[in-house]
């Protein structure tokens, strides 16, 4: 068979690490890298290709990893180099690869380049970070943060502004200055010649920034990926990153593509851009969420979904390639989210992984999603860690929201929900610690954990190991063309995967209620075989399938 561009990190299936909640190996209630070492054979049984694991470099931990200190070596409470060398020579041992977290849009305060920086005016530092005198006593211009407040924070030793589109603990690089991006590179080749295999690079549309001054960006309109996203060098940077580094080894890259959309995709990601490889997209997780509000909540619509996958798998379906995902660690748990938690869990779960696999292009997987963790009933303010929930929090009680008010939108849509520990076990704190977890342990660890599901033919864990073998024996399932059926059905997705001769149809119900879904025109439906379902004798296809609540069906055609 003929596929262009066929290559290994489209074949593969990539499995997050949140390194603070996977497994702490020495009671101190972190996660940390000997606990992964010691639970890499269940990612092999699972039978991913590729571990992503999120930071893991020394960090003052002010948004959990996502501020380095050191690009240089590990976090203490992680573990130490030798714990690096030997998790990715274990990962080695057992054909996984490994994929580093890559933040480099900001570093630390703490970053001994930034403790330089501040210094003084004329400091050899000084240009690694965005630094500009304050106009008329006040910030450049109007900019905000993520993490709440102004994106300037005034630092008295100069009584300068420094950039921050983060926290005030997170400055923004200098990307204009070429030294800094000089030593971005040096330390890029440090992990790659330990024989890393990637990188996930952490808000990376945002690395170039319009830096004229006076005239700093004034046409602020409170977007800030708008205003953030797409510098004017953004693509000159990366393509030189592309040619002293990432062209001189085999590796995947992919960017989280805030502020990337079908319209300007391939500038990053067009083959001939030497760029990069994939992008994480946001659109389907904005579907539910109003106005790009990341802290409210609207219910969401089967048929926007189904337009926001096709459209995208039409934008790359010559060049570039897709990652499909629907969940990280800054997202609610997907089967909280786009399934149904409570009365369809196990099911809904395996459907949501089946979407996840069937898909054409590379698919990811978060920590304890392959045994459906959920949501987690946080009582308070008191059990939320995450940064954004607490800045938001204070400024919503000082703009006189009530406490409850605010906590019943987290109570969806924190990012801690995709936080709390994997559920290894029935035992105290889920088998993660055998001291006190740094975050709470979901409520529901005694049915949900992966020694329940380990040996369980029907658990969802199970259903994830068939799916993902059953995605590596049919190329088809990679690199097929998607032709989507009947769009318009507000409750089925179902779709044919071809690939010359070979066909898969894919049916998924993603609804509470059951459905007749017809299937038109359609040749072969009577020597179909089954594939995978998550219901019992689904070997017969006729041409009206009931499709109970749910229900996920996979054939070969
Ligand atoms: O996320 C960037 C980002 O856009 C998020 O802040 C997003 O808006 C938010 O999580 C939605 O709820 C990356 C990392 O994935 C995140 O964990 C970091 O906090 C952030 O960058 C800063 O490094
Ligand atoms: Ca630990």
């Amino acid at each position: 068979m003929n596929i262009p561009h066929k290559t290994w990190w489209k074949e593969s299936v990539i499995y997050q690490i949140y390194p603070r909640s996977f497994k702490d190996s020495n009671g101190d209630g972190v996660g940390d890298l000997q606990g992964i070492i010691s639970k890499l054979d269940h990612l092999k049984d699972l039978g991913i290709d590729m571990i992503w694991l999120s930071p893991m470099y020394d960090s003052p931990n002010d948004d959990n990893g996502y501020d380095i200190r050191d690009y240089y070596s590990i976090m203490k409470e992680f573990g130490s180099m030798d714990d690096f060398d030997l998790l990715l020579s274990e990962m080695k041992i057992r054909g996984l690869r490994l994929m580093l977290d890559l933040v480099v849009n900001h570093s630390s305060d703490e970053h001994q380049w930034f403790q330089e920086s501040r210094k003084s005016k004329d400091n050899p530092y000084r240009d690694f970070y965005i630094w500009k005198a304050p106009i008329d006593g006040k910030e450049p211009n109007d900019w905000t943060a993520f993490f709440g407040g102004k994106a300037w924070e005034l630092d008295p030793l100069t009584n300068e502004y420094y950039l921050h589109l983060f926290s005030k603990k997170q400055p923004d690089l200098n990307w204009e200055n070429q030294q800094m991006r000089q030593e971005v590179y040096k330390m890029m080749r440090f992990w790659l010649d330990k024989g890393v295999s990637g990188f996930r690079m952490d808000v990376i549309p945002f690395i170039s920034k319009e830096q004229d001054f006076p005239g700093f960006p004034e046409d602020f309109n409170g977007d800030i990926v708008d205003a953030y996203a797409n510098g004017p060098r953004l693509h000159e940077f990366l393509n030189e990153m592309n040619r002293e580094v990432i062209s001189q080894y085999d590796v995947a890259t992919v960017g989280e593509g805030v502020g990337v959309y079908p319209e300007n995709v391939l500038k990053y990601i067009g083959r001939e851009r030497n760029e990069l490889d994939m992008v994480f997209h946001f659109d389907h997780m904005k579907i539910d969420r109003p106005d790009d509000n990341f802290f409210g909540i609207k219910p969401w619509d089967l048929t926007e979904m189904k337009r926001i996958f096709i459209e995208w798998d039409n934008v790359l379906s010559s060049d570039g390639w897709n990652s499909i995902y629907l969940g990280n660690h800054d997202f609610p748990r997907m089967v909280s989210r786009f399934g149904n938690d409570s009365d369809y869990h196990t099911e809904s779960a395996k459907l949501l992984s089946t979407l996840l696999l069937t898909q054409r292009g590379t698919p990811y997987i978060y920590q304890g999603d392959e045994i459906g963790m959920t949501n987690t009933d946080f009582k308070g303010i008191k059990e939320y860690r995450d940064i954004q929930t607490l800045n938001a929090y204070d400024e919503a009680i000082n703009s006189g929201k009530t406490a409850d008010e605010f906590l019943s939108s987290q109570k969806m849509v924190s990012r801690d929900h995709a936080r709390t520990p994997v559920q290894w076990d029935d035992s105290e704190s889920a088998g993660f610690t055998t001291g006190q977890p740094w975050i709470r342990v979901s409520q529901n660890y005694k049915d949900i954990n992966i020694e329940k599901q380990v040996n369980d033919p029907k658990s969802v864990l199970s259903y994830y190991k068939s799916a993902i073998r059953l995605r590596k024996q049919h190329l088809v399932l990679v690199y097929g063309e998607m032709e989507v059926l009947d769009k318009d059905n507000p409750k089925v997705f179902a779709y044919l995967r071809v690939l010359e001769e070979e066909r898969i149809l894919v049916l998924l119900n993603l609804s509470s209620e059951g459905s007749t879904f017809e299937l038109k025109n359609i040749d072969g439906l009577e020597s179909a075989r089954l594939l995978l379902s998550n219901y019992e004798n689904r070997d017969k296809l006729s041409s009206e399938p009931d499709l109970e609540p749910w229900e996920a069906r996979v054939y070969k055609l």
